[in-house]
């Protein structure tokens, strides 16, 4: 077994305790292939006695974590997020260990997670109900109230930065949360918990369910007992979540991925976009769902940035999390397969390879490897321009005006980001208001992941808002109050 920097507990945390399961599952390293720990395999047993003690930590006699003041809540959201900066570097190695990310992006997800904290934390007593002027003798106000018991499916790409974004809005909110990290990979998230229990959080107000999406994450979906569930994962597992939520009429939000296009104008600044370009497909080997895996050319440009384009991922090196090369692996072997599968069709239709990057040396044998890839020649609307490729895959398109590059960047079932590269400024705001989806970026792709701004999909790539102050009010639920007080 590859070592680790630090063990986490690797059962499930149900009620306070950490309680170990009758089934394993063997963690991997995806840098090598090899076992890196045994993680819990939860069943609907475990499930069910976690939702329980969810529901009892929320208003009972275990922690009234319902009841706790905004204020004490956002101190303990605050404290919690110095804890996770002071444990940086022990978080930053199991991310990449596990995910095999390169340790650059592990660091830089470790810090995302502690702002999430950070921002909740501070948020937690900002938010408030209105009053609404009404007939004479009426005084009308909205209560914004939790719901109760959060569902958190998660899934293995960004498991800190997720665990944050979604742990942390439903506490500063006065949930309690049960918790399904993804089996691929899930060892940070645990270190979170265990770091969250030290730290004073009252027990039951955070569980986590280790175990298989068939297992342990169908039972979480169909619990008569949750109140509320988020899924970040595949469309075609949100669309089985969603359904087995709705049977007991519980409200979801779906965080489902995308196809995202970047748009380069001949009139852009043409290095800072292929900077942009570039990372926003490298980033995690193309396993972000915000991953912008097109690319529409203005034909007047197109020559001269695929030449340079092509030079570009022609440099670009893979290797194992910890040489923190420009990519890192695949998170298994089956994504891998899938992948190459993919493109081995794709070729097989005449799309063309314009340029790769390269294993470095030394890079593992056992590590699920795919190079950078630049595709030219794309018939179109082929497969890899509406398929989630989910690796460090880019698609070119060319497009003659502003028209045709609008009508290209809508032609997905997806829409969650979109890039704009462009200096004129009602073009920016034309494309801005035309583009389906949920975020685009001028002239910059991402904002650096902003926890601030919210977040969400159009279309297949789901619906609801998280991140920002958005993501704080989805994790509750509007009361109106009418009085007549005459
Ligand atoms: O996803 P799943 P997978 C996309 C991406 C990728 C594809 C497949 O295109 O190639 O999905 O990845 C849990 N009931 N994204 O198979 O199955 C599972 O255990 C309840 C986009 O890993 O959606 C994990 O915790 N839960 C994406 C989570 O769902 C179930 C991130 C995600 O797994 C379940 C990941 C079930 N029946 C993949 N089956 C993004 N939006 O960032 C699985 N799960």
């Amino acid at each position: 077994m590859t070592a680790l920097p630090v063990t986490p507990p690797c059962d499930a945390l149900i009620g306070g305790e950490w309680v170990p399961t009758q089934a394993w599952i063997e963690a991997e390293s995806p840098s090598r292939g090899e076992a890196i720990a045994r993680i819990a395999r939860c069943q609907a047993e475990e499930v069910m006695v976690a939702v329980d003690a969810a529901r009892r930590a929320f208003a009972g006699s275990v922690g009234d974590w319902a009841r706790w003041t905004a204020r004490r809540r956002g101190d303990w959201l605050l404290e919690f997020a110095a804890t996770i900066e002071a444990d940086h570097a022990n978080l930053a190695a199991l991310e990449c260990a596990d995910t095999g990310k390169p340790m650059r992006q592990a660091e830089a997800d470790i810090r995302a997670c502690a702002r999430y904290f950070r921002f909740y934390g501070g948020g937690a007593d900002k938010l408030h109900g209105e009053t609404i002027p009404f007939d004479e003798g009426f005084a009308v106000m909205t209560l914004r109230e939790p719901y109760g018991v959060c569902a958190q499916i998660i899934p293995w790409n960004y498991p800190a930065q997720i665990f944050g974004r979604c742990v942390a809005a439903a506490l500063a909110t006065g949930n309690t949360v049960v918790l399904k990290p993804a089996e691929d990979a899930c060892l940070s998230v645990l270190r979170l918990a265990q770091l969250a229990q030290e730290n004073g959080l009252p027990p039951g107000v955070l569980n986590v369910v280790p175990g298989l999406g068939r297992e342990a994450g169908a039972a979480l979906a169909a619990h008569p007992g949750i109140d509320h569930l988020s899924f970040t994962g595949s469309p075609e597992t949100g669309t089985h979540v969603a359904q087995a939520a709705a049977v007991h009429h519980v409200p979801v939000t779906l965080e489902l991925g995308g196809k995202s296009p970047q748009l380069v104008f001949a009139d852009a600044d043409l290095d800072a976009a292929l900077e942009g370009v570039v990372r926003g497909i490298v980033q995690n080997a193309g396993q972000t769902c915000s991953a912008g895996s097109r690319l529409l050319l203005e034909a007047s440009c197109a020559e001269a940035v695929l030449g340079e384009l092509a030079e570009r991922f022609a440099a670009l090196r893979c290797a194992a999390g910890e040489a923190d090369a420009d990519c890192g692996p695949l998170i298994n072997a089956r994504q891998k397969a899938r992948l190459e599968a993919r493109l081995e069709a794709a070729l097989a239709d005449g799309v063309r390879v314009l340029a790769c990057g390269r294993l470095a040396e030394g890079a593992p044998a056992g590590g699920h490897f795919v190079v950078p890839q630049l595709l030219g020649d794309v018939p179109s609307g082929h497969a890899v321009l509406r398929e989630e490729l989910f690796g460090p895959v880019l698609a070119v398109q060319v497009f003659r005006d502003e028209a045709e590059a609008l009508r290209l960047a809508n032609a997905t079932p997806f829409g969650l980001c979109a890039g704009v590269w462009t200096r004129d400024g009602g073009r920016q705001l034309r494309l801005a208001k035309g583009i389906r989806s949920g975020q685009v970026f001028i002239n910059n792709y991402g904002a650096g992941g902003g926890i601030e701004l919210p977040f969400g999909g159009v279309g297949r790539s789901g619906h609801g808002r998280e991140k920002g102050f958005e993501g704080l009010r989805s994790y509750t639920r509007l009361k109106t109050v009418a009085i007549r007080h005459g």
